[in-house]
């Protein structure tokens, strides 16, 4: 692909280092190989880290917002490359050059949170019971940070960690999705560009390895490592958080979601239905919030179901195509494994669907896999759909009561993103009360998440939380200090006397 040959010429010109036969890399786009790259070597991994702990050590000892001047020229480097590394995002994952932009523009947005923030990182005073005595909460620089990203936001969700990592005084090591190295190695590139006129930032300050599960687990097992920012499947946070909780490191766990929204009589369709549809089927349905289930009204149901089917025929016969090309709107699944788990929950679902729209392989000669965005719609809520499917599959599911809504809606182990439709400010009111999700959203849909809040959700999503608000307490270490200056023998806590 010579699109591939000029963002590589320009993005990664060194990428001879990183050549070998570990890990064929190929474009969702049309299968072709984009590379074949080398695994590094348990040695190689054990010399990163020994690395990462030394920068660190270098690195604490920087003045946060000088560290946010980093972060900051990272932004604005970010901003020069950002029509090529989305590109580059487009080539390797798939996603459309709109949200691959959109993924660069998330990179840029946390960086600009994270200069601020070098500025506050704002402990507590805390009033003490005894004379003459001040308390602080201090916080302070914990350590090298282990960061293992998923393919479906290759780029953003090291820049979440990565940005908050940096100007909390800590070094980081990245292990990408073993489907997009390239553009990890591209955004390694950038910040090395950065890097190189900041004396102040020590050697290995950021390192990325390239590996499979075995080198994860050397990282996630790696006593020196005291957080580890997983994101990706509920089974691959099912063996990273027992391991580091095994060692007592701490874990930022962001997983599945089965995320839904409710569309109550009250909605404005006119919000409703984009909402749906870009939840649904933007991204090819691989956002960790994308919109899996819709809980419909009974009184609405039929309306909100043609519409959407309209809306999905569509989108089959024009919009599914090179996410390259402005027009298409749903690029291909990241892989054959993808497509074929999505054809496998639509067999499961054919028992209780009363009607399936899409589903089908389009574009079958292209080489990538390309599915129609499939909407199924069902008269309950059945207990296969409790499993995620990351692929552009989406149930509609009648409801009559809302408070049965919310049961229904809360009955699935994952706890990411919700949202309602509705014009009623009671609706709204409870569902943000009720929702079991880190994410509840008012006539907004369930993906398409600011950086400015944190970002995370509960139950099997594992409890972390990324990027804005105080999100950069993961990062830090709090520690609480007593100070007395008075003269007198100190007096004791509780009014403990102690006299010898
Ligand atoms: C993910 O899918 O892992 O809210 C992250 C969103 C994006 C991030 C998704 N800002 O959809």
């Amino acid at each position: 692909m010579s699109q591939f040959d000029s963002v590589v010429t320009k993005l990664i010109p060194n990428l001879a280092e990183f050549q070998g036969n570990d890990l064929t890399v190929t474009t969702p786009i049309d299968g072709s190989t984009l590379a074949t790259l080398r695994f590094n070597t348990p040695e190689e991994i054990e010399a990163i880290i020994a690395k990462s702990q030394a920068a660190f050590h270098a690195w604490r000892e920087v003045p946060a917002p000088r560290r946010g001047e980093l972060v900051r020229l990272l932004g604005n480097k970010l901003r020069e490359y950002k029509e090529d590394l989305s590109q580059l995002v487009t080539l390797e994952c798939g996603k459309i050059i709109e949200e691959g932009r959109g993924e660069v523009q998330e990179m840029i947005d946390i960086c600009d949170f994270a200069v601020g923030l070098s500025r506050q990182l704002y402990g507590l005073t805390i009033q003490s019971e005894r004379p003459n005595h001040t308390m602080q909460e201090n916080w302070l620089p914990l350590g090298p940070v282990g960061i293992i990203s998923a393919f479906n936001f290759p780029v953003a969700v090291w820049s979440w960690n990565a940005a908050l990592a940096f100007v909390c005084g800590d070094s980081t090591i990245w292990k990408p999705s073993e489907k997009t190295p390239l553009t990890a190695i591209a955004v390694q590139n950038i910040l090395n560009e950065v890097l190189k006129d900041f004396p102040e930032a020590p050697e290995g300050l950021s390192q990325i390895f390239i590996g499979d599960a075995k080198g994860g687990n050397q990282m996630v097992e790696d006593h020196r490592i005291p957080l580890i920012s997983a994101t990706g499947s509920t089974r691959m946070g099912s063996i990273v958080g027992p391991k580091v909780a095994a060692r007592f490191g701490r874990s930022l766990l962001e997983l599945g979601g089965n995320n839904a929204i409710i569309v109550t009589p009250s909605a404005d369709l006119a919000v409703a239905i984009p909402s749906i549809l870009f939840g649904s089927v933007g991204t090819a349905g691989q956002r960790c919030t994308t919109t899996r289930r819709v809980f419909v009204h009974e009184s609405i149901i039929d309306k909100v179901f043609e519409t959407l089917k309209s809306a999905y025929l569509q989108i089959g016969s024009s919009k599914v195509g090179n996410p390259l090309e402005s027009s298409t709107l749903v690029g291909p699944v990241i892989d054959q494994e993808a497509f074929d788990n999505m054809q496998s929950a639509i067999e499961r679902i054919k028992p209780h669907a009363q009607e399936i729209v899409g589903g089908l392989q389009l574009l079958a000669d292209s080489g990538g896999y390309y599915a129609h965005p499939c909407l199924v719609r069902l008269s309950d809520h059945p207990e296969v759909i409790h499993t995620e499917t990351f692929a552009p599959l989406t149930y509609l599911i009648p409801y009559s009561d809302l408070a049965d809504a919310m049961t229904m809606h809360n009955s699935v182990p994952q706890g990411l993103s919700s949202a309602i439709m509705t014009t009623d400010v009671r609706e709204a009111e409870f569902f943000k009360r009720h929702s079991d999700c880190g994410i509840a959203n008012v006539n907004i849909g369930t993906s398409g998440a600011e950086i400015g809040g944190a970002f995370g959700g509960e139950k099997e999503t594992g409890g972390g939380r990324e990027s804005g608000s105080d999100s950069w307490k993961f990062y830090m270490r709090r520690q609480t200090s007593t100070t007395y200056f008075g003269q007198d023998r100190p007096a004791l806590a509780q009014g403990i006397t102690f006299d010898v």
